[in-house]
């Protein structure tokens, strides 16, 4: 049997306005340095390196105040939309879209892309030690890492933040699930409670086991595992004795094992056709941390993309 020609276009997205610590928009080119697309090639993908948003700058606005607590939402605005176009086209192409961050701002930009081209069908597996989903209103530091899930489900205001009248609503609250959560801001809960969104927090993992917690994530967003997936993955829900090198660590996080089993049940379904991989920061920590952050990483990639699929 031949296989099917499988092609993944490798956004490299250098946003880091979405929160307040330089270096996170290294992290593509150390990635890919590191060897991500010939290891990818390696594993039998056509790779097509796509570096349009390897530098944002050209997309930064002169003049960009703060609206209400919000940093730099006209910048982080026209990234995303710029993204949005990208994620699209290698959709559109039947391509598996994967975006490296950058900050998770810019899933804002992949998710309207993906969604452009599959619609409300789309579900997306959002793994994170932070659920993302504050609001105008909730957002306790401004910062829009914290908020891309709220403008995505258009729950961000009575109108839209500036820099993001362009988003279409079209990802549905029952296509989203979560698996990770451990450092959820009290608004955020009321955000999670109000509208009914499933969410596997850590305490579930530790209840449950990773296998039967994907299981019921899957069951909820994608019960018969023939809609498209979205696997919008943060470093920062592993724990961070395995995953240092990131912005916001926080404790008692997915060991190597469990992120990886996370992305190889994702692989197993066939219906991956977007990944975003963020909040890998080359410049935290030492030599030996930042190794192993881009290590795992990119073998992280390389599972849900079926390296250890037999
Ligand atoms: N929930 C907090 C902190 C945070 C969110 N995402 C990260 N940190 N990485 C906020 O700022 O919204
Ligand atoms: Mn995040
Ligand atoms: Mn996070």
């Amino acid at each position: 049997r031949i296989a099917p020609p499988k092609a993944v276009g490798i956004i490299a997205a250098a946003l880091s306005a979405g929160q307040r610590k330089s270096g996170v928009d290294t992290a593509p080119i150390v990635l890919n340095e590191h060897g991500l697309s010939t290891q990818l090639e390696q594993l039998g993908w056509q790779v097509k390196v796509n570096d349009m948003l390897q530098n944002c700058e050209p997309w930064r606005p002169e003049f960009d105040p703060d609206v209400g607590r919000i940093k730099e939402p006209r910048f982080v605005g026209a990234v995303n939309k710029a993204l949005a176009e990208e994620v699209r086209q290698h959709c559109a192409r039947g391509e598996l879209a994967l975006t490296l961050g950058g900050d998770h701002s810019l899933a804002v930009g992949t998710i309207s892309g993906s969604t452009s081209v599959y619609g409300d069908e789309l579900c997306v597996v959002w793994v994170d030690a932070h659920s993302d989903i504050n609001s105008f209103e909730s957002s306790p530091s401004g910062n829009l890492h914290g908020c891309p899930l709220a403008i995505l489900l258009d729950l961000f205001s009575d109108k839209p933040l500036v820099g993001f009248e362009w988003v279409k609503p079209i990802l549905k609250k029952e296509r989203l699930v979560y698996i990770g959560l451990r450092d959820v801001d009290e608004g955020e809960k009321r955000i999670l409670r109000e509208n009914n969104i499933k969410a596997f927090s850590m305490y579930d993992v530790d209840k449950y086991g990773i296998g039967k917690v994907v299981e019921m994530a899957l069951d909820h967003v994608n019960p018969a595992r023939t809609l498209p997936i979205h696997l919008s993955f943060d470093v920062d829900a592993l724990d961070p004795t395995v995953a240092p090198s990131t912005g916001t660590p926080v404790r008692g996080g997915l060991t190597f094992r469990e992120g990886h089993f996370i992305c190889e049940e994702i692989a197993a379904t066939g219906q991956l056709v977007a990944m975003d991989l963020v909040e890998v920061n080359p410049s935290l920590g030492d030599k030996v941390a930042l190794e192993q952050t881009v290590k795992i990483g990119c073998s992280l990639v390389r599972c849900a993309l079926g390296e250890t699929l037999l």
